[in-house]
């Protein structure tokens, strides 16, 4: 058994905070973590470790908190005087940032700002270990493929500018106080929990309700985005591995395969039994049922972003030999492991489980 350690996760109720929650709780951590409040629940992903506060020997616990409310986030470290920092919290949607550019870079890059200070004003800069949840969005426009640590940054959306902030405040408190602080930089990963705005999320949800006859087609916007898409679960065990490192560095984590947006479709089709041909070109293209014609797939500008981010792929060499980590979820086994999921859920939304479990 490990000895006993306080991690405090922000942006607990999100996919990798869940996942992370999970990891650290069975390596015998206690882990507290800061939700936002909400008019309508939002721990849906971490109700499963729920523990009654009033019991004896609890080991998970949740505080309302906000990263643009600096106070809040200065008592929570007091209070729960953490060994790690986990900071996952943050408007974490691309497209979303551009319409919502001032409230991103206030979560997103401030709100890390925010937690450093709180560390270095409470003087625990030299007892708590700091993660950055950093992201392979910062490549943007690619200056080199694959990327790796070494690859320049070039954001394209007020979200990566942000994290781009939040990447060199964090190599910043390192170089300047000494703080053992590091970047995970993460491409793409997904799991059943990805939140239902992400595409890989909103394809495999759709594939579930239209196979189980809820819904006709699915609009989508650019079809040819490549992205390095891995399963979250590997991802938070490399977060952890990057924290318990005795010197603080920045790690690229990626599975080191790149798929288009169409590709994942037509494969997560493929799970449920149906094959996609395409038609059409441009706003006009069209993802057809290649037994009855019927159009499944639709193009919407709408979900077009101002500057796209064309190619992702990561060289994970670092971690693999630095971490020993490396991806478990080969990218077929994600898409099925997310259809199958889906498949289920969307029945037991519709109060239908009966039939399918
Ligand atoms: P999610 O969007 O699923 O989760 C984000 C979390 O941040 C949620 O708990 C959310 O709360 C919380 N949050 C949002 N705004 C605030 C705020 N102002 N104050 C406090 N908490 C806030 O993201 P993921 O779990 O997918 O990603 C985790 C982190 O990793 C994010 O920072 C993301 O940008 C980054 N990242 C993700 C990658 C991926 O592929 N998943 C890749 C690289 C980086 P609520 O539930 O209330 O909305
Ligand atoms: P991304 O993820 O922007 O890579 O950011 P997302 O799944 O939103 O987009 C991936 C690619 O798919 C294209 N796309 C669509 N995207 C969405 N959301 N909806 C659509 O209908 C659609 N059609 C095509 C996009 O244009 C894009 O090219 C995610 C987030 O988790 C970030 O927080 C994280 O930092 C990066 O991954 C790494």
């Amino acid at each position: 058994m490990m000895p006993e350690k306080v991690a405090l996760i922000i942006g607990v109720t999100g996919q990798d905070g869940a996942y992370l929650a999970e990891l650290l709780l069975s390596k015998n951590y206690i882990v507290h973590g800061i939700k936002r409040r909400s008019s309508s629940f939002n721990t849906q992903r971490i109700d499963h470790l729920y523990q009654d506060p009033h019991g004896d020997a609890v080991r998970f616990h949740v505080h309302y908190g906000d990263l643009t409310d600096s106070t809040n986030l200065c008592r929570i470290i007091q209070d729960v005087m953490p060994d790690e920092i986990y900071n996952l919290g943050a408007q974490s949607h691309v497209q979303v940032s551009f319409e919502t550019p001032e409230y991103t870079s206030n979560a997103d890059a401030l709100g890390t700002m925010r937690l450093l200070e709180a560390l270095r004003i409470l003087k625990l800069g030299d007892q708590c270990r700091f993660y950055q949840a950093s992201t392979s969005e910062l490549f943007g426009r690619v200056q080199a493929v694959p990327q790796d640590e070494r690859t320049p940054f070039y954001p394209r959306s007020p979200y990566a500018i942000a994290k781009l902030y939040a990447y060199w405040m964090t190599v910043n408190y390192r170089e300047a106080y000494g703080f053992h602080a590091s970047n995970g930089i993460l491409f793409n990963h997904e799991s059943p929990i990805r939140g239902e705005t992400f595409v890989t999320r909103k394809i495999t949800r759709a594939v579930a309700a239209i196979e189980r006859g809820l819904q006709t087609s699915l609009y989508l916007g650019n079809l040819d985005a490549q992205r390095d898409w891995g399963h979250a679960r590997d991802y938070v065990d490399g977060m952890w591995r990057i924290v318990q490192q005795d010197v603080p560095d920045d790690y690229v984590l990626a599975t080191g395969e790149t798929h288009t947006v169409r590709e994942f479709v037509e494969l997560a089709f493929r799970v449920a039994g149906r094959d996609i041909e395409w038609a059409g070109t441009g706003v006009d293209e069209k993802g057809l049922d290649a037994r009855t014609g019927a159009p499944l797939i639709e193009i919407d500008p709408r979900y077009f972003r101002p500057t796209e981010v064309d190619l992702l792929l990561g060289n994970p060499a670092k971690a693999r030999e630095k971490l020993g980590w490396s991806h478990t979820t080969s990218f077929p086994d994600l898409v099925a492991e997310m259809v199958n999921s889906d498949l289920v859920a969307v029945m037991r939304e519709a109060g239908r489980n009966d039939r399918y479990e």
